[in-house]
């Protein structure tokens, strides 16, 4: 099966951004994939109309921690959309599963929890070539997907 360009979409489906405000949590474990994550996020933000000043990016130790780092933002408030930046590299032991486990559940209770989207922009993959190949290389770039993924969600909610 094609492996979809994750930074492929129809522009015309994506609202403006400009009234809207992220905050964005990224984990400094593989940070060389997270880091170009957060640059495609943003970017993607900026694209479609947010203002620089309504994106504030904060950091994580690891992908465990993304969630509660979220609930920190979400807790101190003045954010529509919360998006979630991590790279999980399957190793030898079952950590990888602990870690994916945690942050999938973590980030679906937030949703939940506080009624605001939190986006799971997190690669889960069995080696860095393929994570690479999700964060800006040939497979696109998961963290563009997330933001857009992010505008559409907060539109969803404000015009219900
Ligand atoms: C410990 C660990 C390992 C082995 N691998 C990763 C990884 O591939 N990606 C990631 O984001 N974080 C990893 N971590 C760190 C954990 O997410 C977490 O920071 C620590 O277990 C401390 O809670």
């Amino acid at each position: 099966m094609a492996t979809k360009d994750l930074s492929d979409y129809d522009i015309a489906t994506v609202p403006s951004a400009k009234k809207m405000r992220f905050g964005i949590v990224v984990s400094e474990w593989n940070i060389e994939v997270t880091g170009a994550l957060a640059n495609g996020a943003v970017k993607t933000l900026l694209k479609h109309g947010a203002k620089e000043e309504n994106i504030k990016v904060h950091y994580v130790p690891g992908s465990f921690e993304l969630p509660l780092g979220g609930q920190f933002l979400a807790k101190a408030g003045g954010f529509d959309a919360i998006i979630l930046l991590g790279c999980v590299i399957q190793g030898e032991t079952k950590h990888f599963d602990f870690i994916c486990q945690g942050v999938t559940k973590g980030t679906v209770d937030l949703n939940l929890k506080y009624n605001l989207p939190f986006i799971f922009g997190v690669l889960t993959t069995k080696t860095m070539e393929q994570a690479i190949a999700r964060s800006g290389g040939k497979h696109g770039n998961k963290g563009n997907e997330a933001a857009v993924t992010a505008i559409k969600m907060v539109s969803l909610s404000r015009n219900l």
